[in-house]
């Protein structure tokens, strides 16, 4: 057996805080779980994420509904939640969730009521400022007849710790304007994540319609079991996803991954640019990179100051 080592990556530049906090906590031996699900809450709970969590953008309706899951790899418990309103931290409920033997993956009222009666904290999650993005995409596109969809941002969080076990987490609001009910890839096992201890765990974010075709993580962890490095198979996954739905699908949409190994090695690919991730291993100090896409290649570089700024500004810019 290798040395025992540690690590955790993210979607986005979002999980950073997480990130670097999970990193101070995995290297004093905090479990994989902990870091994961703590990680993932204070995604959720700053309020200029428009995709995850307090402050989700909401359905066509002006309704948050949010998506949620955990795996853990040693056990392969899975729990997961879809389509939960008012609820603070999807997280938590997915991580109880994958406790329980039956009803592991719930959605919508029932969900609701469950986490209720479970004692998990209630918060109207519609910010204003989500509202004010709500309707401003009223204005400019489903008045007028155009797609209201763009943009991707989930919250996918995988880590190995010191004592060898491997988890994943996602939580999302999931497409902006989505219908009501409508359900992507993260809360999906082997789509939005998987985590195999023995292998290594895989993330996804993107289209969750289009990622769903491929069972991206569940593929990128397969891969990497018979042997491929972690960049090798996020890259060819990728890649060869796009290609049959290019053929096959006529289109795709984004397609983004992140995965690491039992050995913190990690992995990223993409088919669009400005993806951008977060990283902390044993061997490398926490950081942002942002990503390039360029004739099915993945290539990353660290995020420059400037870029960080900029992002800083967009995020929390008025709403004009
Ligand atoms: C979904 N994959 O629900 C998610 C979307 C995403 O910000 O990444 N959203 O399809």
């Amino acid at each position: 057996m290798n040395n025992p080592t540690w690590g955790i990556i993210a979607t986005w530049r979002m999980a950073f805080e997480g990130v670097a906090t999970a990193s101070q906590e995995l290297r004093r031996e905090v479990s994989a779980e902990a870091a994961v699900v703590q990680a993932v809450k204070m995604v959720e709970d700053y309020p200029y994420y428009k995709s995850v969590g307090f402050g989700g953008l909401p359905n066509e309706n002006g309704v948050v509904e949010l998506d949620a899951a955990f795996m853990h790899g040693t056990t392969m418990e899975i729990g997961a939640v879809a389509s939960v309103q008012d609820m603070a931290n999807p997280i938590l409920l997915a991580q109880r969730l994958s406790k329980e033997r039956f009803n592991s993956f719930m959605v919508g009222e029932g969900a609701g009521a469950w986490a209720v009666a479970n004692g998990f904290a209630e918060k109207i999650m519609l910010t204003d400022r989500a509202r004010q993005h709500y309707e401003k995409k009223c204005r400019e596109t489903i008045h007028r007849g155009l797609s209201p969809y763009s943009g991707h941002d989930t919250v996918g969080i995988a880590a190995v710790d010191l004592n060898g076990d491997i988890c994943v987490g996602t939580s999302t609001s999931g497409l902006f304007m989505k219908r009501p009910g409508r359900v992507g890839d993260s809360p999906i096992s082997g789509s939005g994540f998987y985590a195999d201890s023995e292998i290594g765990a895989a993330t996804a974010t993107g289209l969750g319609e289009d990622l769903m075709k491929g069972c991206v993580s569940y593929e990128i962890v397969r891969r990497m079991g018979e042997g491929m490095s972690p960049q090798q198979a996020a890259q060819s996954t990728v890649c060869d996803l796009a290609d049959r739905l290019l053929k096959r699908y006529g289109r795709t949409g984004d397609l983004s991954v992140v995965c690491i190994n039992k050995d913190g090695e990690f992995g990223v690919a993409t088919n669009i640019d400005n993806f951008s991730f977060s990283v902390a291993t044993a061997r490398h100090e926490p950081a942002v990179y942002v990503c390039s896409c360029d004739h099915g290649e993945t290539t990353y570089q660290l995020a420059s100051e400037q870029w960080l700024d900029a992002y800083q500004a967009r995020i929390t810019a008025p709403i004009v």
